[in-house]
């Protein structure tokens, strides 16, 4: 099985008449578009969905760190270095948001970090690829935070109110990443042919992978019905697939790349590109642990925790001895 399945509570999505009690005052919160805040009361299926899924979406920000990480020794300008390191930053600035905003909901940072180091927490699915040439960090910022965004953005408007004010500072920054991966595409499709095969070498690798980002079709999302339910998810995840494609087929044309597509078409009467098939076995297996690089990622993550441990030691020895002098002082 691929989804954790939290349990929710419910095996069906209940009516507002047929909750009772608190249930049904929280309901009423979320229809009204009332947030819901840390204190207050909330059903322990809400709890827990919301755990799940801001504690995966902060593992995300942090292995996602990884394979752009791997080209900051190798950006061809220092420009293009500065660039790349502060973006990456960022992403290790949102995972930390999304930590505290998860941590408001009564779970602790250790406990989630060992969740993503035993294997137990998901993170997305994209970052288990490999980045292989400069390209693919145009690739990632124009596509993979692309795809990010059109996914974030309605979550700044969602039920609990520490993960939609998380979203809404993500969200302005995710813009710029995506803004400095379109420019790196736009200098390599304006520049040799070699660059020009590059970027679209990147374009082919890429596009499936980030369709899949946006989670199982409608049909096969087990989580959506209660999440939507409960204001956490305002869009379905093929809603947000399709926005994707929309905005992103003019950009390629803008660039000159042909998105690796035969079946990508203009429909007329939908007023929205049809799109093939995607490769769903591919999308279970890396979501299984089996994709390109799951180990690497998982095995960076839990090697950076075990040699930070005298840092994270240091601290709190630190923090012990202050406490104590000032006991003494105050004795
Ligand atoms: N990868 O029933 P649904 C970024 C799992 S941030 C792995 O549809 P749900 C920034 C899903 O967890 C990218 N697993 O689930 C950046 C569930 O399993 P579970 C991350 C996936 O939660 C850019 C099962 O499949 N963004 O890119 C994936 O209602 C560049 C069934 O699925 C977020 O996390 C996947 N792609 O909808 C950083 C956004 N898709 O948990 C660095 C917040 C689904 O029951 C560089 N999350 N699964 O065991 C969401 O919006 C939702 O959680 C969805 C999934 C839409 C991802």
């Amino acid at each position: 099985m691929y989804a954790q399945l939290v349990e929710t509570g419910s095996t069906r999505l209940r009516k507002l008449d047929e909750l009772s009690g608190d249930e049904r005052r929280f309901q009423e919160r979320i229809d009204a578009g009332i947030k819901i805040e840390p204190k207050d009361w909330m059903p322990e299926g809400y709890r827990k969905t919301l755990i799940r899924q801001i504690s995966q979406h902060a593992h995300s920000e942090i292995v996602g760190q990884l394979p752009e990480g791997n080209w900051i020794t190798r950006a061809p300008t220092l420009k293009r270095k500065a660039i790349l390191l502060a973006k990456v930053q960022d992403e290790a600035g949102h995972g930390l948001y999304l930590y505290s905003a998860a941590e408001t909901l009564g779970v602790s940072r250790d406990q989630m970090i060992d969740d993503l180091h035993s294997g137990k927490a998901k993170y997305s699915s994209i970052f288990n690829y490999p980045t292989l040439s400069w390209a693919d960090i145009g690739a990632i910022g124009w596509l993979v935070d692309g795809s990010a965004i059109v996914n974030q953005i309605p979550l700044c408007r969602c039920s609990y109110g520490p993960y939609a004010r998380a979203m809404v500072r993500v969200c302005k920054e995710e813009s710029f990443h995506q803004r400095q991966g379109f420019d790196i595409m736009m200098a390599l499709c304006r520049g040799t042919p070699e660059q020009k095969a590059m970027a679209q070498d990147a374009l082919n690798r890429w596009w499936w992978p980030c369709l899949m980002m946006f989670g199982p079709s409608d049909a096969e999302s087990v989580n959506s019905a209660q999440s939507a339910q409960w204001g956490i998810k305002l869009f379905s995840n093929d809603e947000l697939r399709q926005k994707m494609v929309d905005q992103t087929v003019p950009q390629a044309e803008y660039l000159g790349l042909t998105i690796p597509d035969p079946d990508l078409k203009w429909n007329e009467e939908k007023g929205h590109y049809d799109y093939g098939a995607i490769e769903w076995a591919e999308f279970y297996n890396v979501v299984k642990g089996n994709g390109p690089c799951n180990r690497d990622r998982l095995k960076a993550r839990v090697d950076a925790h075990e040699n930070g441990a005298w840092f994270r030691d240091a601290l709190l020895a630190y923090a012990d001895k202050q406490a104590q002098r000032s006991t003494a002082a105050a004795a």
